[in-house]
């Protein structure tokens, strides 16, 4: 078995995180400047750590050569939204994309995690340019609401501490949350109109600001 070179290993997986954040940072900022509602609100992106990626392999038995195909999350893209109807609204703009390929689609709303884990996965194949060509890279996009990445971002510290084996009690309020989550996103959901004319009418009157200062400059 050769030995993965991992810095040289990771350059492909770097550029298409970087690539991605700028084109999905871009995709929002086309929404606000034509005064559209934005189902993107915050785009993040990570590699995954050697130890991380290492971890991984032992754990799914995940062998060098199998690495690529296997290991989806390598490169790692999360869409935050505002709705639940966002999210949606998100993959759809994936699949419509001629930049990449949907290979996989995972709905852990419909169908949340038994720890309370709810988010929208989507798996695609993102070409880049190497100096040696083409090549065509796996990557994971998690879209969920802001509601949920608080959830999930609490879980996921409180993960590194208990290595998953939660106190009872932890995991009763782990549990409780994702509810109350859950129910704050439906509560979003059914307001979203008042919301949104209310982004609306402050979009408008900060143009009418900005506009006014530069009349009288
Ligand atoms: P951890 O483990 O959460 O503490 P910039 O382009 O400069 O604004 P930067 O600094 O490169 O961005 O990072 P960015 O894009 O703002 O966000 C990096 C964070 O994204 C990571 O934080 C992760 O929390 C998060 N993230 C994004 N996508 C994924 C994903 O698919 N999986 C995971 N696990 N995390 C993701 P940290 O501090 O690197 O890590
Ligand atoms: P990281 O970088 O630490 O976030 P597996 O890891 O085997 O369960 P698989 O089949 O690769 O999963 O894909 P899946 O379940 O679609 O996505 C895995 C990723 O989803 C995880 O990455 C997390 O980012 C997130 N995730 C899944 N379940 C949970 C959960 O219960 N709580 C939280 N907070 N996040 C979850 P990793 O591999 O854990 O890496």
């Amino acid at each position: 078995m050769t030995r993965i070179k991992w810095n040289e290993f990771l350059i492909p997986y770097s550029q298409t995180v970087d690539e991605l954040k700028l084109k999905f940072r871009n995709l929002r900022k086309e929404f606000l400047e034509k005064n559209e509602h934005s189902p993107i609100e915050f785009v993040t992106g990570r590699v995954k750590t050697v130890d991380s990626i290492k971890e991984k392999m032992r754990r799914r038995y995940i062998s060098e050569d199998l690495l690529e195909q296997d290991m989806q999350d390598i490169a790692g893209i999360r869409i935050q939204c505002q709705f639940v109807e966002d999210i949606y609204d998100v993959a759809k703009l994936l699949h419509a994309r001629e930049d990449m390929q949907v290979v996989e689609e995972r709905d852990y709303i419909a169908n949340s995690k038994p720890s309370g884990y709810r988010s929208y996965h989507v798996v695609i194949e993102y070409p880049i340019q190497t100096s040696k060509g083409q090549k065509n890279i796996i990557a994971e996009i998690q879209i969920r609401t802001l509601a949920m990445n608080f959830w999930s971002t609490i879980e996921h510290s409180l993960n590194y501490k208990y290595r998953g084996d939660f106190p009872e009690e932890i995991n009763e309020r782990l549990k409780r949350a994702a509810e109350a989550s859950f129910m704050l996103d439906e509560e979003m959901s059914k307001i979203r109109g008042e919301i949104q004319d209310a982004q609306q009418y402050f979009t408008d009157s900060k143009r009418d600001i900005n506009n006014s200062t530069k009349d009288k400059n």
